[in-house]
């Protein structure tokens, strides 16, 4: 018998007990959900790293998951390995698909960050909300069409983090126009494994408010 895994996730920033807003860990926290896979769950208060975290995961960043005995650091390689020792149901995105939407929350991070209304990171974030919403239009409703796979997991909570940290702090929301995307919105969001593995609204914008006020 397999032995019990491990996901060790960040809390929630200034609240230990509370599941926190790592779009990381969220991602693994989705995929471990989808793929039904019993395990147990440790939270990390990140600003304050627990002795053993620190001791099986020197580098000291989230997600960590605990495979039999061996602990394994970054969604990327964590994701690969549930694929492999759990192939059912797979969420192996094909090849051609797999980086669409990649650059979304990097031009999320710098419009977000951004005191400079001219510096066109809000139409470089545009750019790319609107390839994603032409390739979902020509391919959809998923990245690789009718079928959820890990590209979605890995992006759904990028999308939630740029929906709560756009709208609060700088008031800007996805153009409706957009329809291809907030269709695929929807369905990623309004999914039970989602709903039981998201952050709350107030950690997603507590999380980012230093970063935005730095
Ligand atoms: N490439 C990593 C990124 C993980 C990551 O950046 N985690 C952040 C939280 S979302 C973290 O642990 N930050 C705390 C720190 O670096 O001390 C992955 O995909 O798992
Ligand atoms: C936020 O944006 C909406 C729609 O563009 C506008 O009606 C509202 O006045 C704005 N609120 C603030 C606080 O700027």
């Amino acid at each position: 018998m397999a032995l019990q895994v491990i996901a060790a996730v960040k809390a929630a920033p200034g609240a230990p007990d509370i599941l926190g807003d790592c779009p990381f860990s969220h991602r693994v926290l989705l995929t471990l959900e989808e793929k039904k896979v019993p395990y147990e769950l440790r939270l990390i208060n990140v600003a304050d790293k627990p002795g053993w975290f620190l001791e099986v995961n020197p580098g000291g960043k989230v997600p960590v998951v605990k495979f039999d005995d061996k602990w394994v650091a970054d969604s990327d390689v964590i994701v690969g390995i549930l694929e492999e020792r759990y192939p059912e149901p797979s969420f192996i995105t094909p090849p051609e698909f797999a980086s669409v939407g990649s650059k979304i929350f990097g031009a999320f991070v710098t419009f977000l960050k951004s005191k400079d209304p001219n510096d066109g990171s809000e139409q470089a974030l545009l750019d790319e909300l609107k390839a994603l919403d032409e390739h979902l239009k020509a391919h959809g409703p998923y990245i690789a069409g009718e079928k959820i796979s890990a590209v979605d997991f890995s992006l759904a909570p990028k999308l939630f983090h740029l929906e709560v940290a756009l709208g609060h702090f700088k008031n800007w929301t996805v153009p409706e126009s957009l329809t291809h995307f907030h269709n695929y919105k929807k369905l990623l969001f309004s999914r039970e494994s989602f709903e039981k593995t998201k952050p709350s609204k107030e950690h997603v914008i507590a999380g980012w408010a230093p970063k935005v006020n730095a």
